[in-house]
């Protein structure tokens, strides 16, 4: 499909996610030096109370005594210090990243479901609004807002490259907000512990050039073709026909529901069931024919297909580009 895609928030393409990775590494770093310094001192008081005879235990040493509550105390006054620089650092950073809200921009809404993503493009004009699942477009350059709901559970959405974390919670609307700065694809996952089909609820973000990301919106602003190659004619009649209609939308169809994710452009997408899969006409089959083998627990349920008409449907939705 996409190649090996590291998610990584130390590789970050967007300035929230540089902001961020410089957070971790002056986390690391002052850290790093605390923790050196602690093993430093515990070894020189090892050391030295081996070289020095056992004293007197009862004998008090005002002297010593005196230096001991100084330099305690200054310790004391130095943690202090330090967790309350990095404390102030992180508030700083999340201001920044968080704080205020983009002017011009994007927006889209994203509303979790056990276990995929439902994705909205909102626009001022009802025929521009659309509905896709799992993969995300945005501009290159351009300041993305998403506002993130939940169907069910909590869920969290984390593209490590672009934004730290944000959780989904029902009721509730949270959002994020990203710019990514350079072309390319980055993995997201759920990353709160959402039910069986955790681990598989992934999601890509598509960073696109200005001209490939409107080229894309248009498509998907589209409805359905109608199917010209007979085999896909059939593919289209048996879908209408079983019980999918009852959870899937294919747009210039009378299939509308939005129990799962929306299917209008569904060959569009380079992974199926939310990551779980590259999407190709042979891993849609291989969902159709045990969605449960596949993804075990998902919402999915089996739907039972003749083999012409699992080879038939699979031919249509790969179709839909
Ligand atoms: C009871 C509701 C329901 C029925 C019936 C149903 N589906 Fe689904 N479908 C879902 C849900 C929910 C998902 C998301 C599963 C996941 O990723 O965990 C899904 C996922 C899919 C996907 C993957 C979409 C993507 O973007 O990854 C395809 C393709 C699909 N269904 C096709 C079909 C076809 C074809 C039928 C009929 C043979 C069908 N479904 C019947 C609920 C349903
Ligand atoms: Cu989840």
């Amino acid at each position: 499909m996409v190649g090996p895609l590291v998610q990584s928030a130390l590789d970050p393409h967007s300035p929230q996610g540089e902001r961020l990775r410089d957070l971790i590494w002056i986390f690391t770093a002052v850290c790093g030096v605390v923790w050196l310094a602690v093993m430093i001192a515990l070894a020189i008081a090892v050391w030295r109370r081996r070289a020095s005879a056992a004293p007197e235990p009862s004998a008090l040493e005002r002297a010593a005594e005196l230096r001991l509550t100084i330099i305690v105390g200054a310790l004391v006054g130095m943690t202090a210090v330090t967790v309350l620089a990095l404390t102030g650092l992180s508030y700083a950073t999340q201001k920044r990243v968080l704080g205020r809200p983009l002017a011009a921009g994007m927006a889209l809404l994203v509303t979790g479901h056990q276990w995929w993503w439902e994705v909205e493009y909102k626009d001022d004009e009802p025929a521009r609004t659309f509905t896709t699942a799992n993969e995300i477009h945005v501009p290159v350059g351009v300041p993305v807002t998403i506002r993130l709901r939940a169907d069910d559970v909590i869920h969290s959405f984390w593209v490590p490259s672009l934004m730290g974390k944000e959780d989904l919670i029902p009721g509730r609307e949270n959002s994020i907000r990203f710019t990514a700065a350079r072309a390319g694809i980055y993995r997201g996952q759920c990353a709160e512990f959402c039910g069986a089909q955790h681990a598989h609820m992934a999601l890509l973000v598509v960073a696109q050039e200005k001209p490939d990301f409107d080229a894309w919106r248009d498509g998907q602003i589209r409805s359905a073709d109608d199917p010209n190659e007979p085999e896909r004619q059939k593919g289209l009649a048996a879908f209408l026909a079983k019980p999918c209609v009852m959870c899937h939308a294919v747009r210039g169809t009378s299939a509308a529901a939005r129990v799962g994710p929306d299917l209008t452009h569904v060959g569009s997408r380079m992974t199926l069931a939310a990551g779980t899969l590259p999407l190709s006409r042979g891993t849609l089959a291989a969902w159709l024919a045990d969605p449960q083998g596949v993804k075990p627990g998902s919402q999915m349920p089996f739907v039972q297909l003749d083999p012409d008409e699992l080879n038939a449907i699979s031919a249509y939705l790969e179709g839909l580009k």
